[in-house]
């Protein structure tokens, strides 16, 4: 039986959704358990490298140190972009090799924002797991329904929900009745606003309120706002739209980086072109904008594997990528509807392109049975 703080006796339900069969509030409560039984804690930041991933793991970890004098190791398997650094607290988060995580050293491993374990664990998680099973995982999240989460099943919080970071607002920090401090609701403000794309993507119940609320506790509004884009992401976007290649036919663009492209990328930007995130910009402010394409693809070649990513308008009569990439292949597809990634297990990016084409062809004869 799990002893809770007295903290905790103010928790209250506060929700009646259900995952599985256990309330949304059951398996809050059975992560708070976790967490006040836990004796080593590790957070694990997902990728997309991005302001609700960073600001979810550390608010976590804020959030047990205030709440249960623990001191949990904050870690991401993927390198943080430079724009990260003025970040409060930022540098909790540890950049590290997967082979350098002593596993057996957690009794407790927190996962935030991610729909995959390849996501969390990189493509080395099968290696991971099999020294730890999947005991000492908890998972919350905010993506659509995939493996990870049948796979945690009553240990995994997934909601729809606009954010990570609110999901831990709601269920972890508020009914504990922590106040923010002005740094952490400024994080979660970063993970709130770039989730939402400054409010453009599809409202969520209660998303206006929660900005409302970390406002209300001193988020700071402009230093969020004043976005601005490295030279090299603006480069980048020039190269992109040179190399976009339109159909509209099928109300698609693609950006296919093959071997060619990706040398001349090299080239332009050096060998790391693609750990900068420096092709973000373009996918937000060019994918699913130009009039008549509704739908935007960028495919790269990347470890033996073709990856993509893609952006929907969420607005109007549209098909889900989703559901298209599953019919041609695709070992691993998800995210959200308008915003995913996929991997084909090939070489052959031109083949997944064709045969993508062609089945876009028929998703827009046959909307119904796409969607
Ligand atoms: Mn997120």
């Amino acid at each position: 039986m799990v002893k809770y703080s007295k903290n905790q006796l103010f928790y209250r339900y506060s929700s009646t959704s259900m995952i599985q069969d256990y309330s949304t509030y059951d398996i809050a409560q059975h992560i708070i358990g976790r967490i006040f039984n836990a004796q080593q804690i590790l957070i694990v930041c997902s990728r997309p490298v991005d302001p609700d991933s960073l600001s979810s793991g550390l608010t976590v970890s804020w959030w047990i140190e205030r709440h249960f004098k623990q001191t949990p190791d904050i870690v991401i398997f993927h390198s943080i972009p430079d724009k990260f650094t003025n970040y409060p607290n930022i540098e909790s988060v540890k950049f590290k090799n997967i082979d350098d995580v002593n596993w057996k050293g957690y009794d407790l491993i927190i996962l935030v924002d991610s729909s995959a374990w390849e996501m969390l664990l990189t493509d080395k998680y099968e290696s991971v797991l099999a020294q730890t099973g999947f005991e000492p995982f908890v998972l919350i999240d905010h993506h659509k329904q995939n493996i990870i989460h049948s796979d945690l099943r009553h240990n995994s919080l997934r909601l729809d929900e606009v954010c990570t970071g609110k999901i831990i607002y709601d269920y972890f920090i508020k009914p504990s009745t922590e106040n923010l401090t002005e740094d952490i609701s400024t994080l979660l403000y970063y993970g709130l606003i770039d989730d939402a794309r400054y409010f453009k993507n599809e409202p969520y119940d209660g998303m206006y309120s929660y900005a409302e609320e970390l406002l209300d506790q001193k988020a700071r509004h402009s230093e969020v706002m004043n976005t601005n884009v490295s030279k090299e992401s603006m480069e980048f976007l020039a190269w992109a739209i040179e190399n976009t290649q339109f159909y509209p036919e099928i109300e698609t663009t693609f950006l296919v980086i093959d071997d060619e492209k990706d040398e001349e990328l090299i080239n332009k930007f050096g060998s790391k072109w693609r750990l900068g995130g420096i092709h973000k910009y373009y996918i937000e402010t060019f994918s699913r904008t130009v009039e008549g394409y509704n739908y935007g693809i960028l495919m790269e070649l990347n470890k033996g594997k073709v990856t993509l990513g893609w952006r929907t308008r969420n607005f109007g009569d549209n098909v889900s990528i989703q559901k298209v990439l599953e019919s041609v292949g695709v070992i691993q597809a998800g995210g959200h509807f308008g915003a995913g990634g996929a991997s084909f297990d090939t070489t052959d990016i031109n083949e997944v392109k064709q045969k993508i084409i062609h089945e876009m062809e028929k998703a827009l004869a046959e909307k119904e049975n796409y969607k």
